[in-house]
Formats: C-alpha cells, structure tokens, sequence
C-alpha cells in the first residue's frame, strides 16, 4: 500500500479554536481523521503530521525521500516565506500536492506567493478540511496513472 505522507505547517495545531471565519470549524485531530478514513478507501496508507518549526517540516520531507509515494502539504505560513521547504521538496521526487483550507488569494497580497506551487502537481485552496480529500484523490488518480517503484510500499 503507498504511503502518504500529509505535512501540515506552524499554527494549524490551533483550527477549531480561532478564525473559523477563515479556516473553518475543524480541528486538525478531525481533519486528520477524515485523511486517515479517505486513506482506507483509497488503498493509502496516511503519516498524517504537523509542526510549528520550519526544520522539523524540512526533516519529515527528507523522511518522505525513500518512505512516501506521495506528499500532501499545507505549509501554512511557511508556504509564503520558506526556500528551505522549496529545496527539500525539490529533492522529493513523488507527486506533491499543495493544500490550504482558505484561498490565499482572496487575502493580503504576500499570501498569493507560494514557495512549495513550483514543485507541486496542483494547488487546492479555499474548500476547508474538504480539501484534503480532494488533495488525497488526487494523489491516488495520479499514482495509479503513475505508479513509481522508487518509493518504499508496505
Ligand atoms: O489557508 C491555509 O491553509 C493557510 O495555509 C493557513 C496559514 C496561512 O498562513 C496561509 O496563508 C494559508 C495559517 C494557519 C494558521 O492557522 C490558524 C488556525 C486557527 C487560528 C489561528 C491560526
């Protein structure tokens, strides 16, 4: 079964709490949950993270190299900011998908930058804790229009 591995960035350890205006009533334990049964379905096998600190999310993209088939990737703040996430995502060689719960480009202006767009397959935005699924869907059509050997399969 292919191994996903779904990465989520700083501060959305706090969905559910603050700013459901924007991100939704969820929280990321229920958006997890939801990844995890979507998984089940689709025959993948989900690591579902989430850190606050850019080298920890550098790391678990390293780990990704030789474990996951494919990455879902909600880097939060650091989507806007971070080269180290775009040069550690260059060296994964699966099919990345991006996700973010709002639509960054319907905000402030340094929200429509995005380090990790350049490496990802595709882009989900502005559809909350249902684009996860979307963004998982995705993985599984492009992994069995694409299937690679490269990556570890349990
Ligand atoms: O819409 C998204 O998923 C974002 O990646 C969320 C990031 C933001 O910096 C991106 O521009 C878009 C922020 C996540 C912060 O999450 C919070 C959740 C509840 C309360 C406060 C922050």
């Amino acid at each position: 079964m292919p191994t996903v591995f779904v990465l989520n960035g700083p501060n959305l350890n706090l969905l559910g709490t603050r700013e459901p205006e924007i991100y939704g009533r969820l929280t990321l334990e229920e958006i997890a949950a939801g990844c995890r049964e979507t998984g089940r379905r689709l025959g993948l096998d989900i690591v579902f993270r989430q850190t606050n600190s850019e080298g920890e999310l550098v790391t678990w993209i390293q780990e990704a190299i030789g474990e996951a088939a494919a990455l879902v990737i909600n880097a939060a703040a650091y989507t806007h900011t971070s080269v180290a996430v775009l040069d550690a995502l260059r060296a994964f060689s699966g099919p990345i998908v991006e996700v973010h719960l709002s639509n960054p480009h319907r905000r402030e202006g340094f929200r429509a930058r995005s380090y990790v767009s350049p490496v990802a397959e595709g882009v989900i935005c502005g559809f909350g804790g249902t684009g996860y699924r979307l963004a998982l869907e995705a993985v599984a059509e492009i992994l069995r229009d694409r299937p690679r050997t490269s990556h570890r399969e349990t």
